[in-house]
Order: C-alpha cells, then structure tokens, then sequence
C-alpha cells in the first residue's frame, strides 16, 4: 500500500476509534469477520451454486457457501437461503424479477415515511419496470400506520408483492396484519429486514416468518454485525436451479437461486460468503441475544435523553434500534447543519427526510440516530444521558468553536476507552 492510502487508512481507524458512531445502519465487526473480508477467498470465482459450479477448485469454497446457507436458515427459520447477493438492493431486485412480469404492482412505505429506495423510488430500475403503490403512516405522532387504508388500496391495485420493511422508521410493523391484507389480496409477503435482521436473529424483535411471510431480503452488515454484503431468505423448498419452475409460492427459493445467478449477478464474493458464515456464527451465540437487547434499551433511552432536552423526535419515541429527529422544529436548524455541527465533535449521524418534509433530501429537516454500532463499542443505557448532552450542547452552542473543540475533545476522550471489537 502507498504511503497516501496508509494514511488514508490510519486516519480512518483513528475517526472510528475517537469518535461515536450513530448512524443506524452502521456497525463494527469482529476481527474475525475482518480476517475473513481480508483472506485468499477473494481470489477464487465460484459461479453457481455449492456442488453445481461452473469453474474448477470448489472443493473449499463449496463447504464454506454451504456453512453460511445452514447457518442462515438456523439463525432465521428459512427453509433456504441464498447468501450471494453482493447488497441489500440487489438483493430486494432479485427478488423482483424472480416474481414479478413487467407492469406488476409492488405495494410498499411511502418513502418519506420511512421506505427505502429500492421499495420503488422514482429513480431507480425497480420502478421503471414495476408499479409501486404506498401505504404510510395514519398519525405523525405515534408513527401507527394506516392499515385501513393499507387494505383499501390493496384491495383495489392486487399487488403481487406486499412489502413490509424500511430504513427509517422507528415504530414496530404490525407482520400480523400486513399478513392479513397480504393473504386476502393474494400477495407475496416480503420483508426486507435490513436494518433489523440482527434484533430479529438476537430474539429481540419479532420474526416475519412467525407470522407467514415467504421471503425476507436483509443486509449482512448492519445490526446482524457481518461483512457488508446481502441474503435473502425463503420459505419452500428448493429445485433444481438449472431448470426454469413455474412461478409458485413453494417454487419461491429455486426462482430466487436462479434469478441472482445467473439472472442478475456473476460469482459470489467469496471472501464475503466466508464472512458471512462467520457473522451467521457469531450471532448463533447466547451474546448475540444480549447484544441485540442492550441495542434496543440504549435507542429507547437515548430517545428519552433527547426528548427531555427539547429534541423533537419522530413519532415521539422508538421501538427499535432507529431515532429520527425533527431538527428544525426542535432547533431550527436543517438535518444537514446538525450532521455537520455532530461531526465537528466526533459523533457521526446521518441527515435524513422526515414525514411531510417541506425540505429537499439533500438539505432535509431530520437527523436520523441509531444505537447499534455504540452498543458494540459497549456503552449502555446510563452512557446515553452523556450522548445526549453533548449532542445538545453541540446544537446549542453551534456558533462557539471553543465550545465545539472543548466537546471533540470530550467524546475523543471517552471514545478512546472502548476499544472497537476488532480489537479483541
Ligand atoms: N443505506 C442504508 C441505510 O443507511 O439505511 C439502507 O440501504
């Protein structure tokens, strides 16, 4: 490596170490997972799937794509599991095209309520191909969603896949009534569970497939705590993938293996699967659970810390590990000013659209907070008091740079004693 990216690196190991990483879908892997990211696996192809490839020398690679699809399907319940995709989104478009025919309605969260991207934004492939229809939110306030109106305009669009999931909502989804509107309509139930897959596999949320869905679509690397990578999950049982099923419910995990390869993706990145399989294993252990739990009791508290100093929050609370603030009716300030000021002292968030934001998404009016990544630093509920404070005291005092390099030094402090778990 040359000197420039040597330094680059450095300076990056140093921001994350001396500072308070509280973006939700950011987290910090154990350095097994990061041996695993780094090792020779990264020099092999493997198209196909384990003991049906296309190239010679799977004899290793096979064993390890097959550990990572057991250990999935334990972890979650699956019937089956492809552990190939490269991200979430490719992820969520494999399963598209899997099910769906060109002009097929998707029904999905309205996107400034909390959807993500690839549940139909405008901009994306997806919804050039697909019709999306919206469900969203009945009351701002408690952030409940509209189920009413969710079977109303099911009733009346018939999508052929209806999509619980978000990255930015802070409230429970109720799986028993999406599963409801989703059966009388005759939809496929999906759940892209990215931001909540490891509170899902730590048992401290509940899981999809408890209440009928037939596909779960997730990133590895955001509370589940793997390599940065994507999976989907599937209930029903596999075919053979180099023979085209007709499109079934219980031909879902075959039309799925052969939709992300060779429908969408080349090889696997085996570095990646290896990666995976040892995450799937990390968050198999009793820890894992305790992990997941402490993520949800530091968001809740963190949450209260902020309400009780005039931090306006979205739907006035959290159920998981997510916190979304209205930061200019709390301090009139834009989500990106706060993310800006937040980083002049070493905490990291992400500025992020909230409902009915008069504001454009580049410059949007909220903030969005997370507690997974500081829950793996180790801090717990009494550190959120501390997180709070500085975090006001920076808003508050955002026209005092004194005050701001006082407060860096402060969180650089603190930061420091709790090492990053790669470090054990
Ligand atoms: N980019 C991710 C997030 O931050 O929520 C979702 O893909």
């Amino acid at each position: 490596m040359n000197k420039t990216l040597k330094e680059l690196l450095e300076a990056e190991e140093k921001r994350q170490r001396q500072g308070l990483e509280l973006i939700p879908s950011e987290n910090y892997v154990s350095r097994d997972v990061l041996d695993a990211l780094g090792s020779i696996y990264t020099n092999k192809y493997s198209e196909g799937y384990p003991g049906k490839r296309y190239y010679g020398g799977q004899e290793n690679t096979d064993k390890v794509e097959q550990l990572a699809i057991d250990r999935a399907k334990q972890l979650f319940g699956a019937d089956h599991a492809n552990v190939q995709p490269h991200s979430g989104a490719p992820a969520n478009i494999a399963v598209y095209q899997a099910w769906l025919e060109p002009g097929d309605c998707v029904m999905a969260m309205q996107l400034d309520q909390g959807g993500h991207l690839t549940h139909g934004h405008p901009v994306t492939s997806s919804a050039k191909l697909y019709k999306f229809v919206r469900y969203g939110i009945k009351d701002i306030e408690t952030g409940e969603i509209d189920y009413d109106a969710m079977r109303e305009v099911a009733k009346k669009e018939k999508p052929k896949i209806l999509l619980a999931g978000f990255s930015g909502y802070p409230r429970a989804l109720d799986y028993e009534k999406f599963a409801s509107i989703g059966n009388e309509v005759g939809a496929v139930l999906m759940a892209d569970m990215a931001h909540i897959a490891g509170l899902i596999a730590g048992k401290a949320l509940p899981n999809p497939f408890d209440f009928g869905f037939h596909i779960i679509t997730t990133t590895t690397h955001k509370t589940l705590r793997g390599p940065r990578g994507g999976m989907i999950l599937t209930r029903g049982t596999v075919g053979n993938p180099l023979k085209a099923p007709d499109k079934t419910v219980e031909n879902l995990p075959t039309l799925i293996d052969r939709e992300v390869f060779p429908g969408f993706q080349g090889g696997p990145h085996m570095n990646n699967v290896l990666a995976k399989a040892v995450a799937f294993g990390e968050a198999q252990q009793p820890e894992f659970q305790t992990y997941a739990k402490q993520v949800l009791k530091n968001a809740k508290r963190l949450a209260d810390e902020l309400m009780n100093r005039g931090f306006k929050l979205v739907t006035n609370g959290t159920d998981n590990h997510l916190i979304q603030i209205d930061m200019m009716k709390s301090f009139e300030v834009t989500g990106r000013e706060a993310q800006d000021i937040l980083d002049e002292i070493g905490l990291t968030a992400n500025c992020n659209s909230i409902p009915n934001d008069p504001l454009p998404p580049f410059r949007p009016s909220g903030l969005r907070l997370g507690t997974p990544a500081i829950t793996s630093r180790g801090l717990n509920e009494d550190d959120m008091a501390l997180v709070a404070e500085w975090m006001n005291a920076a808003i508050v005092g955002r026209n005092k740079p004194d005050q701001l390099k006082k407060l860096k030094a402060i969180v650089s402090e603190f930061a420091s004693k709790y090492p990053l778990p790669s470090d054990k």
